[in-house]
């Protein structure tokens, strides 16, 4: 069973920037599942995306995998295929707390293993999949072309990127009202306006969001030929971009 996140349900007079730390790997399922809308939409369809387009003998990435939701889904998938051969399933991450709470869950896939590194720094090679479901956007803005386009390099052609981040409006009237809707989502959900209001506060310097045509126009420029949104629930949206 989740175990319900109640991190910010109490006034906290001094608001920490957010980290994912013990405290956060321990309820995140809850965490992100009532925070994040279409969360489950969007990691079950990594996994039929993955059972597309990961190739035999190439590798299957998941950069900031946190408790390896994705990579589930992506190894469920790809198992079902019959034909697959050799296609390891690799989940990175740089808090270690998180990555602790995935070795139990992980021994029912011999596919998936687990780095602890930073997304800035890991090596990828051969790729055919690679996964950033709501990562990016915690790396600071001026690494984030530099890091995509070493991604873009060790892909294959006809590689996928999938790319999931909470996102901003450049339309200021549309910007507030996915902000209030988005937070109405979480109301829905259980959270308390404290909640809400404490942990965007927590979130403010951490998670920087970008628009959706940043990010199209980045990924045209470093290389990919395809490129689309192909998941919007109010702030939060996912891409595709093909090699
Ligand atoms: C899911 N994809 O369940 N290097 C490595 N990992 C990082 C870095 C970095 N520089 N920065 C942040 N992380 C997951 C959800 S959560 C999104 C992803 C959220 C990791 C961080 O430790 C955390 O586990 C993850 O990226 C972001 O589908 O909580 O909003």
């Amino acid at each position: 069973m989740n175990t319900q996140d109640k991190i910010y349900r109490n006034r906290i007079d001094k608001i920490a920037d957010f980290t994912f730390d013990e405290k956060v790997a321990a309820v995140f399922p809850d965490m992100i599942q009532r925070s994040v809308p279409g969360y489950s939409t969007i990691v079950a369809m990594t996994g039929v995306l993955a059972g597309r387009f990961a190739k035999n003998n190439s590798n299957c990435y998941d950069l900031g995998c946190s408790l390896g939701a994705s990579l589930y889904a992506m190894a469920s998938e790809i198992g079902k295929r019959g034909d697959n051969i050799n296609i390891p399933i690799i989940g990175i991450d740089n808090s270690q707390a998180m990555l602790d709470r995935c070795k139990t869950i992980s021994q029912s896939f011999n596919n998936i293993s687990f780095r602890c590194e930073d997304i800035e720094k890991t090596k990828i090679s051969n790729a055919s999949v690679v996964v950033m479901n709501f990562s990016l956007q915690f790396i600071p803005q001026q690494l984030r072309e530099d890091i995509l386009k070493r991604i873009y390099q060790r892909m294959n052609d006809g590689g996928i990127l999938v790319l999931s981040e909470k996102i901003i409006f450049e339309d200021k009237h549309l910007d507030e009202l996915n902000i209030n809707l988005h937070h109405e989502f979480k109301k829905a959900n259980g959270y308390s306006d404290l909640e809400i209001s404490q942990k965007r506060s927590a979130l403010e310097n951490v998670l920087i969001p970008e628009s959706l045509n940043t990010h199209e126009q980045r990924l045209k420029k470093i290389g990919f030929k395809h490129c689309d949104v192909w998941f919007q629930c109010f702030n939060f949206a996912s891409l595709v971009a093909i090699k």
